[in-house]
């Protein structure tokens, strides 16, 4: 009895620190193939949560990306570098925003317009998956 008790503790601890929130997230549209999601996630359980990769049903692949700006002879050079992962910190937010970081959705497979809601699949540390639904947007 005893056993079965911790054993549910356990898996509510764990179903707790998997509760991320969505806090607001867009794509942004532009000309071309490759598009840039943006989005805040809230976690408000006690420990990190990392997210190690991303797919999405529009996209032939989807990777975590993180723009740097350079300063290169006076010039500010932009870059973007794929990042192994991301974390949401326990009791706080990760935001994903322009200039910084994002998810980029390489090879989109149809066209999308204004208003399209883009389905967003983010593999957590561990083999969870969390849905997100993203509108595209004009910004
Ligand atoms: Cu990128």
């Amino acid at each position: 009895m005893k056993k079965l008790l911790m054993a549910t503790l356990i898996l509510s601890g764990l179903a707790l620190a998997q509760s991320l929130k969505l806090a607001g997230g867009w794509v942004r549209l532009v000309p071309g193939p490759n598009l840039s999601a943006y989005f805040t996630l809230y976690n408000p359980g006690p420990v990190p949560i990392k997210i190690v990769g991303a797919s999405s049903p529009v996209a032939k692949a989807a990777s975590l990306h993180q723009t740097m700006t350079k300063n290169s002879g006076g010039m500010d050079m932009t870059s973007m570098d794929e990042v192994k992962f991301l974390t949401v910190p326990a009791k706080s937010r990760l935001v994903l925003k322009p200039k910084s970081y994002h998810v980029m959705l390489e090879n989109v497979t149809r066209s999308l317009k204004i208003g399209d809601k883009i389905t967003l699949v983010l593999r957590l540390e561990g083999g969870k998956t969390l849905s997100l639904q993203l509108p595209v947007e004009l910004r």
